[in-house]
């Protein structure tokens, strides 16, 4: 029997709703005082999140939306970024994105329970630490993989190889939580066991190699909605449900 020693999280999407009302509006608060007149609506951030990373993200945005402005690129990516990431941090420290539901209940579980605990983001390092510094306590994960650390971004398994090697740990004794495709296949193709919460802008999404998919974690007064799994009478996701998975 496989004994459970460690969860791995992702952060944007599966700890808190980040997306929509916190990395977009941050995109767009960059772009205005940047004097560009580019505004990222819900729907189209939904198509730009097909690609992972902020750098990233406007990038392509760039070359779909404006093919034209090709010069500088390499100084106005960066800068544009770096503005981001500020007004991120600052919409964060206000407090106006909350944790998904069960999350901070699970994440203290596991940590008085001495399972070990990781971060697997492709955000920025300052951006998945304002979270945590928010809502939870760092100090808690011993590895935070953040951003730029690996040279592919997910899907690419990197970022989950390299928690697994700095925990010394083999895919088999850890669960994987995340909230898209592209994080789902990034933790199969290290071979990690993931429990998917859905939101929005993944919901419609192809979870097939998901060992369980959920519409968030669970509270006790708050059961979660089982989309995809075999689980029985359990209305809320515990250390007890994460040792029947991993068995
Ligand atoms: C998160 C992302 C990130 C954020 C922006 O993906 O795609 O790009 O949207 O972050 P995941 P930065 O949840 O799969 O890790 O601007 O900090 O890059
Ligand atoms: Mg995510």
């Amino acid at each position: 029997m496989t004994q459970l020693k460690a969860f791995i999280f992702d952060v944007d999407g599966t700890l808190a709703e980040t997306e929509k009302d916190g990395h977009r509006i941050s995109f767009n608060r960059a772009f205005a005082e940047a004097d560009l007149n580019w505004n990222w609506s819900e729907n189209l951030y939904g198509e730009l999140l097909e690609v992972s990373g902020g750098k990233e993200r406007i990038r392509y945005y760039l070359q779909q939306y404006h093919p034209e402005i090709r010069e500088n690129l390499g100084t106005l990516i960066p800068q544009l970024h770096q503005a981001k990431t500020i007004h991120y941090r600052q919409l964060l420290s206000s407090g106006e994105i909350q944790l998904r539901h069960g999350v901070k209940r699970l994440i203290e579980e596991a940590y008085n329970e001495g399972i070990r605990l990781a971060i697997a983001t492709t955000s920025a390092l300052p951006n998945a630490l304002a979270l945590l510094e928010k809502h939870l306590n760092p100090n808690w994960f011993e590895v935070i993989a953040a951003g730029d650390i690996v040279p592919n971004k997910k899907p690419s398994p990197d970022i989950y190889n390299y928690v697994l090697e700095k925990m010394n740990l083999s895919p088999d004794e850890c669960l994987v939580f995340e909230d898209s495709f592209h994080g789902l296949q990034a933790a199969y193709q290290a071979n990690l066991k993931t429990i998917i919460t859905v939101h929005n802008y993944t919901k419609q999404q192809d979870f097939s190699s998901a060992n369980l998919v959920l519409n968030h974690l669970g509270e006790p007064h708050n059961p979660f909605t089982v989309i995809k799994g075999e689980i029985q009478d359990q209305d809320y996701f515990d250390l007890e449900l994460a040792k029947f998975l991993i068995k």
